[in-house]
């Protein structure tokens, strides 16, 4: 093998050899750079012979062309493979759950996700959602829903009154939801079907009341909705909302001022220690109230009694919400504990949908 070939041997093991950037650079200059040992036979090309030099020229330019692209070849190789190795270190599995990002540092409340399930649930069914004041006039609040003067809830020990003004009129914060069905009534016309969820307030405290707690009330009006529709339609949401696929309801007489007829609901479940199971046992729960809305609430409203009619229901979001998800104290619900939230709260991007089941 000449002096050259050996060279070029060497020159390009230590190509080969070279498995970074860096170490490609120190092969180049140690051939090519200005001491480099192509480089120094190349300047050796001016003192030769003309005839050495026709022979040596092309072959020292042919070997420091050879050296150049092998320099570019293994620059090219060492590039792909990097790209390739952090393909494959940095390959992200799209399939993978949601890991808990900043973002999802933040919990929703129980009660905010139980509000958007049952609005799931209803709007599924095309319900909308109407929303009112929390503050209102005894009018909306008691009169208009046909409360007689002399009710006990118009007496100060339940209800949260301002102070009267000039006129003698008092404001009040609303004892239910309920205000919100009869403006909807006054503003929007039959056929009408809404919830109405909110906060309402109660001169009430204790281990199963709180001053401030929450409802939501359904309205349906038209000209034909009757108990058998209020049933079929409770049916639904019992079994949307409690996720099984049987539920057994029982319907008790009872009294409201705003219905009539008026019942009581209640659901068969089983109790296993704290937790209730519904579908199964012998227990019923009481989930919520309802009957046809008063003739008298719908002349209120502007409308006619022999043309319009239909139904109401109203429950507490908070206790349904405490025997959904197993919480035993409803006071824990307003202490505002990070601890209790981050235990018992949802995560943002787990909206509520019908698709799967509401949880899944
Ligand atoms: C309960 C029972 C109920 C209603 C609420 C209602 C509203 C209007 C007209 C007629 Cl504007 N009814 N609401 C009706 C029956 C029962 O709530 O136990 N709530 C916690």
């Amino acid at each position: 093998m000449s002096d050259l070939e050996l060279l070029e041997r060497d020159i390009r093991a230590a190509i080969d050899g070279a498995s970074d950037e860096a170490a490609i650079e120190t092969v180049r200059v140690a051939a090519l750079g200005k001491k480099g040992s192509v480089s120094d036979l190349l300047k050796g090309l001016g003192a030769m012979t003309p005839d050495e030099r026709k022979v040596m020229g092309p072959a020292l330019n042919g070997l420091r062309d050879r050296v150049s692209e092998a320099l570019l070849a293994r620059r090219a190789t060492l590039k792909e493979a990097g790209l390739a190795a952090r393909l494959a270190s940095e390959a992200v599995d799209v399939t993978l759950p949601l890991r808990a990002s900043p973002l999802e540092q933040g919990r929703i409340h129980p009660i905010s996700q139980v509000i958007d399930e049952i609005t799931a649930i209803f709007g599924d069914l095309g319900f909308a959602v109407a929303e009112g004041p929390d503050i209102e006039t005894d009018d909306y609040n008691f009169t208009a829903l046909n409360f007689p003067v002399g009710h006990p809830a118009r007496e100060m020990h339940d209800t949260f009154f301002f102070n009267p003004d000039e006129q003698g009129e008092r404001l009040l914060l609303r004892t239910h939801t309920s205000p919100v069905q009869m403006r909807t009534m006054q503003t929007q016309k039959p056929p009408i079907r809404i919830i109405a969820p909110g906060r309402t307030y109660r001169n009430d405290s204790d281990q199963t009341h709180t001053p401030m707690f929450h409802q939501v009330e359904g309205l349906v009006i038209d000209t034909s909705s009757h108990i058998g529709h209020l049933k079929w339609l409770l049916e639904e949401f019992c079994r949307a909302f409690f996720e099984v696929e049987k539920v057994e309801m029982r319907m008790r007489p009872s009294f409201f001022p705003f219905t009539e007829p008026s019942m009581e609901v209640d659901i068969r479940c089983k109790r296993v220690g704290n937790e209730v199971r519904f579908g199964e046992g012998d227990d019923w729960l009481e989930i919520l109230g309802c009957g046809m809305v008063h003739p008298n609430v719908i002349r209120f409203a502007g409308l006619d009694p022999d043309v319009y009619q239909g139904f109401a229901f109203g429950m507490g979001i908070d206790r349904i919400a405490m025997l959904k998800y197993g919480m035993p104290d409803l006071r824990a619900f307003f202490d505002a504990d990070q601890r209790w939230l981050n235990h018992y709260g949802f995560r943002p991007l787990d909206l509520p949908a019908l698709v799967g089941g509401l949880s899944s």
